[in-house]
């Protein structure tokens, strides 16, 4: 019997997610919010929880440190998805990957007009794919969080950022003026361990799909 490891973030991810874990039998034996520890048994005994950052769970299946792993479309999209399959959309952690400009800010004259914008964003890969395609120039401005922060302080001229209320963005002055794409988070599989352990992993899929139905 070998061990499958399932990377995933506390917080939003986790919370949303221990449902669907309740329905599946993996039910967490220690409560990974409290918990100090970063690897947590289950319910069952051939598989364990990998607590990564929200940002990290691709990284760790896509090197097989974790054969399965929850990761927002968001982070996907700028992982890559190298050697990852996806199967499924767990529906969960639902928001919107959005250009948000400040109250006042003519987001649409300035493209238009061709200028260059400086867009802030943690999404550099998707936001740098997302305004080639537009044929837009932009420098973009590497930030690791609170990119509602960037436009009122005059380091950006737009930010890319996820929206699920849009209480952050309202209580900051900005507004959505396009959006990138719908997230929410995905079952991630190494792709070489749903070769050489498809008759443990399998299974496990097919209940997530069973739990999310
Ligand atoms: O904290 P860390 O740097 O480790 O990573 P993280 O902040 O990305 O982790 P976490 O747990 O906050 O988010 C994990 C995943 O949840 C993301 O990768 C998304 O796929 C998903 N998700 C869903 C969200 C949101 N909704 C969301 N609203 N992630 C972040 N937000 C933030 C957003 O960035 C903004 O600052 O919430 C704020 C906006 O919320 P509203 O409700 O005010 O619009
Ligand atoms: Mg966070």
């Amino acid at each position: 019997m070998q061990i499958i490891g399932i990377a995933l973030s506390k917080g939003r991810i986790l919370e949303e997610a221990a449902p669907l874990l309740a329905r599946v039998g993996l039910m967490p034996r220690e409560d990974p919010e409290r918990s100090r520890k970063l690897v947590i048994a289950t319910e069952r005994r051939d598989v364990r929880l990998i607590v990564v950052r929200a940002s990290d769970a691709p990284t760790y299946v896509q090197y097989g440190a974790a054969a399965l792993g929850i990761a927002g479309h968001d982070v996907l999209a700028e992982h890559g998805g190298a050697g990852l399959y996806q199967p499924l959309d767990l529906g969960i952690a639902r928001c919107r990957m959005v250009v948000a400009v400040q109250k006042g800010f003519d987001y649409k004259g300035a493209v238009r007009q061709g200028a260059r914008l400086r867009v802030a964003t943690k999404y550099v890969q998707t936001t740098r794919a997302h305004f080639a395609a537009k044929g837009v120039h932009v420098d973009l401005i590497r930030l690791y969080g609170s990119m509602e922060l960037a436009p009122l302080v005059g380091l950006a001229d737009a930010i890319v950022d996820l929206v699920s209320s849009g209480q952050t963005l309202k209580a900051n002055g900005l507004s959505a003026v396009e959006e990138i794409m719908p997230v929410s988070a995905r079952l991630i599989v190494n792709q070489a361990a749903l070769k050489t352990k498809r008759a443990q992993l399998q299974p496990l899929i097919d209940a997530f799909a069973r739990a999310v139905a």
